[in-house]
């Protein structure tokens, strides 16, 4: 990668690389030196916050010069939030970077993940683990389910984001006003995309690598897949609230016309249940539509 010259009004914001740490002993120390020497033109500090950890995890950062501290509750989601707020309340943080523990992200894409945002070109900027995935680096049920989770947010929720699950990312720390998190656990990946996106922030992608973990992952594929899905149709009600009442509207309109044209003009099925269905659908529409003015007005204020 090229080196690019720093401006000094860019060196001067303050960047906060926040890494949420749970027993990761073999793969933290060289994360944080990596941190450190990538960024050692910067104005940067690397802030732990420990779930924790039972092997030594803790010490071994404070060792390597990070920052640590220990998250009240349980999760990725909440430790995440916790050093948000640490970060920039405490320590008055411009911008936040964010990766995990294991060795799985490299800290050379950092510069190309800040950047967009001294500039003042992005407020958000995710790392595409698919421009540089390597061998053995996600299993494949991962591979699936984050392909499957990517198109559901552009579907459900106009995401046009290649990799809504990268955990490597830099976000403008002004932007975290404008957005509502309340996931505590892995989905907090989508709803940060979900709330920059409702926010109108810009959001821009960067190739990155993603190599093979060293340590215990986690996740949960199924458990914690299910999860993202089911925070991805929560924040389509919130956000997209006539697409979300819509489709169910137009599936039982559907369901209406159809019934109507199948059975016998003689049949209760043919003269009754259409007409509900079909009124059904359109009170859906209008409680959509009602909805998304709310959320307008709410919005102007
Ligand atoms: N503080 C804290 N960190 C966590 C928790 N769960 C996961 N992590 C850390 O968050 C990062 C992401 O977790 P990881 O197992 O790598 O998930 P994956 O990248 O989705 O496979 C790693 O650095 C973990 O150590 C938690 O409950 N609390
Ligand atoms: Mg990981």
């Amino acid at each position: 990668m090229e080196e690019e010259a720093i401006d000094p009004q860019q060196a001067l914001a303050k960047i906060v690389v926040v890494i949420p740490t749970l027993n990761e002993c073999k793969a933290v120390g060289k994360v944080v030196g990596g941190v450190k020497y990538v960024m050692a033109d910067y104005d940067c500090t690397v802030l732990i916050i420990d779930g924790h950890s039972t092997d030594g995890t803790d010490q071994i950062a404070k060792e390597k010069g990070a920052t640590v501290i220990y998250q009240r509750g349980k999760g990725y989601g909440d430790a995440l939030k916790t050093g948000f707020m640490y970060a920039r309340k405490q320590m008055d943080a411009k911008v936040l970077v964010m990766l995990d523990a294991d060795l799985t992200y490299h800290p050379k894409h950092i510069p190309a993940l800040v950047t967009p945002i001294l500039n003042d070109e992005a407020d958000m900027v995710v790392g595409n683990r698919w421009a540089g995935m390597q061998k053995g680096a996600m299993p494949f049920i991962n591979r699936f389910g984050n392909k499957i989770l990517s198109l559901v947010a552009k579907l459900a929720l106009g995401l046009n984001v290649y990799d809504t699950q990268s955990g490597m990312r830099a976000l403008k720390s002004s932007l975290l006003d404008s957005m509502k998190l309340e996931a505590v656990g892995m989905p907090l990946a989508m709803e940060m995309l979900a709330e920059a996106h409702s926010a109108d922030a810009r959001i821009r992608e960067v190739p990155i690598s993603y190599m093979p973990r060293v340590g215990e992952t986690k996740l949960h594929p199924i458990k914690d897949g299910g999860r993202i899905l089911g925070t991805t149709v929560r924040l389509m009600f919130d956000i997209r609230p006539l697409l979300f009442f819509g489709s169910i509207g137009a599936v039982l309109g559907i369901m209406g016309l159809l019934l109507h044209s199948l059975t016998l003009p003689t049949e209760i099925a043919h003269l009754v249940f259409p007409y509900l269905f079909i009124i059904g659908a359109t009170l859906l529409f209008a409680f959509g539509f009602i909805l998304v003015v709310i959320r307008k007005i709410r919005k102007r204020k």
